[in-house]
């Protein structure tokens, strides 16, 4: 007598390993409403070899924005806006104008401007080409 034992020991285990999404360190201090300071790195666009940082400070009922840039070619000024957007879709109109880019650091006083209102990823600050404005440069998201 033959005897075919198929064993088919089926472990219908399904652990689930819970997929933990990094979902991005809180680094910051997360009560948008007492923030005082927000950093933004702005990362080059369209091939321009152009970066820096804009550091953002709440300052009395004004923001003080400081912009550093490196990459420029020469000693040109190129606008530098904050916008309504996202880098990838960006308002083109400029919501607040900054001081020109230029290599180095450059300032500027926005009025009456809380820095708790562009935070959270609405806004972002760029540069733009300083012959060719709608060429983007260098773009941040404010965060
Ligand atoms: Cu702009």
């Amino acid at each position: 007598m033959k005897q075919f034992s198929f064993a088919t020991a089926v472990l219908a285990a399904a652990f689930g390993l819970a997929a933990a999404v990094a979902a991005g360190a809180p680094s910051t201090m997360m009560n948008t409403h007492t923030a005082t300071t927000a950093t933004v790195r702005l990362s080059p666009q369209n091939h321009s070899g152009q970066s820096g940082t804009a550091l953002l400070q709440q300052r009395g009922h004004d923001i003080v924005v400081t912009l550093r840039m490196s990459g420029l070619p020469g000693a040109v000024a190129e606008p530098a806006h904050i916008h309504v957007g996202t880098c990838a879709r960006l308002n083109p109109a400029p919501k607040y104008p900054l001081t020109n880019a230029r290599n180095g650091t450059t300032m500027t006083t926005i009025r009456n401007v809380q820095l708790a209102s562009l935070l959270g990823g609405r806004y972002a600050i760029n540069v733009h080409n300083a012959r060719h404005l709608s060429i983007y440069v260098a773009c941040g998201g404010i965060h």
